[in-house]
């Protein structure tokens, strides 16, 4: 079993996607196992993309992030790291494979929907960014 970190991004949220995103999860065998709704903040979301400063996508990245709710997520399962990177599909919607949440929801390169951690170490900073342990609930 691995954990991975998952974010429902504003333009998903905003269009009412919360349900059908985490459907593609579940059915997928990827375990909810934390969620909450937040705002982020500009310093948040600068230092949860902290690894892209000085791109030029960062600053309307952080801008965008924080333009409206997101959904966060700590999704369980087997291989849930690459599991989830295949059920959101890569970046650029345009170029996704079709099936995948981005090529069916994403509507740019940055308002691409979800994001998921890429690395066990990744999943491992993102998860503890957001929750603390005592809000994680496995499953038994
Ligand atoms: P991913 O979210 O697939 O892990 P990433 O870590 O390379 O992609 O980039 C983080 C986010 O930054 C990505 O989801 C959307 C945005 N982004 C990346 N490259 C971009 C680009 N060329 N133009 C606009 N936004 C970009
Ligand atoms: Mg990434």
């Amino acid at each position: 079993m691995q954990r991975t970190f998952s974010i429902i991004k504003p333009d998903a949220v905003s269009r009412n996607l919360i349900g059908q995103i985490t459907q593609r999860f579940e059915e997928n065998g990827l375990s909810v196992i934390a969620s909450k709704m937040i705002r982020l903040s500009t310093e948040q979301a600068e230092k949860f993309y902290a690894e892209h400063k000085g791109r030029d996508f960062y600053e309307p990245l952080v801008g965008y992030m924080t333009s409206a709710p997101i959904v966060v997520q700590v999704l369980e399962g087997e291989d849930a790291i690459a599991k989830n990177r295949q059920i959101m599909g890569v970046t650029d919607p345009a170029k996704a494979e079709a099936g995948t949440i981005r090529a069916d929801f994403a509507l740019s390169v940055r308002e691409n929907s979800v994001h998921g951690s890429d690395s066990p170490e990744s999943a491992a900073r993102e998860i503890a960014f957001f929750f603390d342990e005592k809000e994680l609930c496995p499953r038994n």
